[in-house]
C-alpha cells in the first residue's frame, strides 16, 4: 500500500487532472485523480493525496530579504514533511474507515490538523510574498483601509501582532466572512484551530451546555441523532459558496 502514496506516484496520479483544471495548480487530487488511479479501498474518498507545490519564483528570487537557503530548506524539507504527513494522515483514515476501527482517531485527527495546516499556510506563504514589490491598490486597498483605518495604521497593528506571536507561529492577515471584515490574527500552535483555510459547511456543537440536559453523558448517542437531523440543504448551500476555491494561494 505504502507504494500508492510516495509523492512520484501522486504527482503521476495528479498529472492528468492537474493540467486540465484551466491551468490552476491544485493543492490537491481530485476524486476522479483518485478513482483513476486505481485505490479500491473502501470508504477512500478523496484519498489522492495533496502534493508540495513549486515555489511560484526562484529559490533566490527574494534575496537578500530571505536568503536562498532557508528558502530552499524551508520549502524542499520543510514544506516536503508537511506534505508527507499529511498523506500519512490521509491514508491512515482510509484505512480506518474501511476497517470501521477508530481506536487512533485522536491521533489520526491531530495529525490531520498538524500537518494539514503546515501545508496550508506554507502554500499560502509561499504566495504572500513576491520579487515584485508594489504597494495595495484599489478595491482591496479600500477594504484594509475601512477594516484598520489606514494602510499605515494595518502595517503597524500586522507587524506588532506577528511579532509579539509566541515561540513558533504566524500572523494572518483574514477575511472574516461572517461580518464580511478583515482581520489579523496570531496562529501560534496552527494545529489548535483545525486547518487554516477551510470553510465549515456542517458544525456539531459537543460543548456539555449542547446536549447534558437530555443526554447526562452519552454524548454519542447525541452525535447520532445530530446526524438524523443534519441540514444537508445548509450544508449543500455553504459547499456552493465556496467549491470554486480551489488551488487558491
Ligand atoms: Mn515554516
Amino acid at each position: 500500500m505504502n507504494d500508492l502514496w510516495t509523492r512520484r506516484d501522486v504527482m503521476k496520479g495528479l498529472g492528468a487532472a492537474a493540467v486540465t483544471v484551466a491551468g490552476v495548480s491544485s493543492l490537491w487530487g481530485t476524486a476522479n485523480a483518485a478513482s483513476e488511479g486505481g485505490s479500491k479501498m473502501q470508504g477512500a474518498g478523496l484519498s489522492g493525496g495533496c502534493r508540495l507545490p513549486p515555489l511560484p519564483y526562484a529559490y533566490d528570487a527574494l534575496e537578500p530579504h530571505v536568503d536562498k537557503e532557508t528558502l530552499t530548506i524551508h520549502h524542499d524539507k520543510h514544506h516536503a514533511g508537511y506534505v508527507k504527513g499529511f498523506n500519512s494522515a490521509l491514508k491512515a483514515l482510509a484505512e480506518a474507515r474501511a476497517a470501521g476501527d477508530y481506536a487512533m482517531i485522536k491521533h489520526w485527527s491531530r495529525e490531520l490538523a498538524f500537518h494539514g495546516s503546515g501545508h496550508v499556510l506554507h502554500s499560502l506563504y509561499w504566495g504572500s510574498m513576491t520579487p515584485k514589490q508594489a504597494e495595495p491598490e484599489g478595491e482591496f486597498l479600500k477594504a484594509l483601509e475601512r477594516s484598520f483605518g489606514s494602510l499605515k495604521a494595518f502595517r503597524e497593528q500586522f507587524a506588532a501582532a506577528t511579532g509579539a506571536v509566541e515561540g513558533s507561529g504566524w500572523g494572518v492577515l483574514a477575511h472574516e466572512p461572517y461580518m464580511g471584515h478583515l482581520v489579523i490574527l496570531q496562529a501560534e500552535k496552527h494545529q489548535d484551530l483545525g486547518i487554516w483555510g477551510v470553510h465549515p459547511l456542517l458544525v456539531c456543537d459537543v460543548w456539555e451546555h449542547a446536549y447534558y440536559l437530555r443526554y447526562r453523558n452519552r454524548r454519542g448517542d447525541y452525535i447520532q441523532n445530530f446526524l438524523k437531523i443534519a441540514n444537508w440543504v445548509e450544508a449543500a448551500r455553504r459547499y456552493d459558496q465556496v467549491k470554486g476555491l480551489v488551488g487558491y494561494r
